[in-house]
């Protein structure tokens, strides 16, 4: 046999051997899967191409700048989206002062799968655009809002899609999807810094830490997304993520390595990133991590178009929407 020839034979055999297991997956009953004992696990696809077009949605507003009418129209957009998968959505409606002064309007967005169960986890990524490119390579762009297109709104839309899913598959432990505000929001490189400057990030999480959408809120443990979209991402073990929930990046980066993701999933540890996560892990106490693309050896610590007006639709990646999306419903459907 030749070499070519026994290569084909086995995708052959291969793509066989797939399309039956999914041909008897797909019959069986949602009771006949309850009652398989084991590891077997049914797993919804997951669906790039559907993450890609909830990510266009909310680029196609203009920038999610707070206190705008793209934002307010984006919210609504969210809400009405969630509502379509979701048993319950609700909107968390607060105010905080930015770094200049400005009373900021946030909304949390809060969707909720199996609202009663007990054991829940959460899903989390901020749905607000950043005002400023002070990253852009063209000084004269530094105040021009940004797309966002990587930076916020790739991380809601797997979420979105995620949510489709939910509503198509239930999963055994309850879920929610929380898309956060005020995230991106934080002193630009053209202002001052101040010894408070650090906590102009993250509005939005900073507020749900300390005021849950209902008292004495509890997941076993919480997923941050946040650039999860471009060409080629990679994802270290941030830092504040080992910190204070090492376990559960273990576990995922294990799950997007039999997946067959290694390439996306570093198992390198990474610098620390303030982002969502940190504030919920130092004021709440469920465990959280962040997947986040970022490379100490770039200039800002992050991907190439990070806070530049390149951060949009065309930097894209729908392969990179593929792996995180599959890794992280793998997660959520494999816990229980
Ligand atoms: C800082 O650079 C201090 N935090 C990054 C958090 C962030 C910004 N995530 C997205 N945009
Ligand atoms: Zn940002």
């Amino acid at each position: 046999m030749t070499k070519k020839y026994s290569l084909s034979m086995l995708i052959l055999s291969v793509f066989l051997l797939f399309s039956c297991e999914n041909g008897k997956k797909a019959q069986k009953t949602s009771a006949e899967l309850k009652s398989i004992s084991g590891n077997e696990i049914s797993v919804p696809p997951f669906n790039a191409d559907s993450a890609f077009s909830f990510v266009a949605a909310q680029t196609a507003f203009g920038p999610r700048v707070p206190n705008t009418a793209a934002h307010q129209k984006c919210a609504l957009y969210l809400q009405n989206k969630l509502r379509g998968y979701a048993d319950t959505v609700m909107v968390q409606e607060f105010q905080m002062r930015a770094f200049d002064g400005t009373i900021l309007n946030g909304k949390n967005i809060i969707a909720s799968f199996n609202p009663k169960n007990e054991k829940r986890i959460f899903l989390s990524a901020h749905w607000d655009s950043r005002p400023f490119a002070d990253h852009d390579p063209d000084a004269a762009n530094h105040k021009t809002p940004i797309d966002g297109a990587n930076d916020g709104a790739s991380g809601v839309g797997i979420l979105i899609e995620l949510a489709r899913l939910l509503q198509i598959q239930k999963a055994e432990m309850g879920v929610d999807i929380i898309l956060f505000d005020l995230e991106d929001y934080g002193t630009p490189e053209f202002a001052p810094r101040t010894a408070n400057s650090e906590n102009t990030w993250a509005l939005g999480s900073q507020y749900w830490s300390l005021n849950p959408h209902y008292p004495n809120y509890n997941a076993q443990y919480g997923i941050l997304l946040d650039m999860v979209g471009a060409k080629n991402a990679v994802f270290r073990m941030e830092y504040f993520s080992m910190l204070y929930a090492p376990q559960i990046v273990k576990d995922v980066w294990k799950t997007a390595a039999t997946l067959g993701f290694s390439d996306y999933f570093l198992l390198e540890n990474g610098s620390s990133v303030l982002d969502d996560h940190y504030f919920i892990n130092r004021n709440s106490q469920i465990p959280t991590i962040d997947i986040i693309q970022h490379d100490s050896k770039m200039a800002s610590g992050f991907y190439e178009h990070w806070h530049t007006l390149n951060d949009n639709l065309q930097n894209i990646d729908k392969e990179t929407l593929n792996a995180v999306g599959l890794v992280v419903t793998q997660v959520v459907y494999q816990e229980r």
